[in-house]
């Protein structure tokens, strides 16, 4: 045997083909249960050889166009970043996305806001890799069916479509909480997510209401796809329902252009990374 001529090698990224647009190894509805017996430590484990340290992953057997960032705003949810981890990785996998996983960790004790941890995560995954479709996930929420992708579509996505909380079905139609899909463009285009929801409630429909304003519409899963598990929870400390968000929903259509990533500011306190996700601490200037 000849060694191969210079011109008749290849690196492996060139033998590689592009993944198919619907992925093959989908399995439909899942069994989703929070009582398994599996740790931390021993998922690390069963997942290293396939996770990139910070919880980045490719596939190893096409190469695909889906550079997805999964965005995850956090604190004080140890228990659920696990459940999160033990079933989203798999399913990131066989959907066969080139994806990294963001838990952004709101430092001290202030008021939290969700919107504005979402806004940090968008820019510091920006600052690491060339993403181009963002996932915006709570880390209490588990999709039952992995035919739901964590990738963008041509409008802004809502995938938490049927909760189990809710009855499986929509709270109201306009509802966009949970989890959404926005590729960088159209969450450019919307000027992000806004910064001033401190405390629960509203920072969603804010969100809904900017789509619109810039002429987009929402597309959902079917109510099949889109079923998920919420892991119970009693309301968190720092995070009560805020009364004056919702008057602010009046004002979004003149506000949105000046409260946005356009205004964001914040520290990085720390960054961890895990082997199963990159964990950002950040001051965001929250009051107590
Ligand atoms: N989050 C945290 N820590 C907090 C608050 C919120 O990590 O202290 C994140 C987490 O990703 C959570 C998301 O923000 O999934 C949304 O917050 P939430 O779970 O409080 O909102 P949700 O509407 O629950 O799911 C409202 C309180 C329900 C109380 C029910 C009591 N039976």
């Amino acid at each position: 045997d000849k060694p191969p001529k210079a011109s008749e090698e290849k690196t492996q990224n060139e033998t590689l083909k592009l993944c198919p647009d619907y992925p093959p190894k989908l399995v439909g509805p899942l069994l989703v249960e929070f009582n398994y017996k599996q740790t931390m430590e021993e998922m690390r484990q069963e997942l290293s050889s396939l996770v990139q340290l910070g919880g980045r992953y490719k596939p190893p057997e096409c190469i695909t166009k889906h550079k997805v960032a999964i965005i995850i705003p956090f604190r004080n949810r140890h228990e659920h970043l696990k459940h999160w981890l033990y079933y989203l990785h798999p399913i990131l996998m066989r959907q066969q996305l080139d994806y990294g996983v963001y838990v952004i960790n709101q430092d001290g004790e202030g008021v939290f806001n969700r919107a504005k941890l979402l806004n940090v995560g968008f820019a510091e995954a920006l600052k690491e890799y060339d993403y181009e479709c963002f996932v915006f996930s709570d880390v209490d929420l588990v999709p039952m069916d992995d035919r739901n992708l964590y990738r963008c579509f041509d409008n802004p996505r809502h995938l938490a479509v049927a909760m189990d909380k809710f009855g499986f079905r929509l709270p109201y139609n306009t509802y966009f909480g949970g989890v959404a899909s926005l590729s960088k463009d159209k969450f450019l285009k919307i000027n992000g997510f806004p910064n001033t929801y401190w405390g629960w409630g509203g920072e969603d429909d804010d969100i809904y209401s900017r789509i619109t304003y810039r002429g987009m519409s929402v597309s959902r899963p079917d109510l099949v796809r889109g079923k998920y598990r919420m892991i119970r929870h009693e309301r968190d400390l720092h995070n009560e329902p805020n009364p004056v968000n919702p008057d602010k929903l009046h004002q979004t259509r003149w506000t949105m252009d000046g409260d946005g990533i356009n205004t964001l500011k914040y520290t990085v306190k720390e960054i961890v990374k895990d082997t199963l996700y990159t964990f950002i601490t950040v001051d965001i200037q929250a009051p107590l």
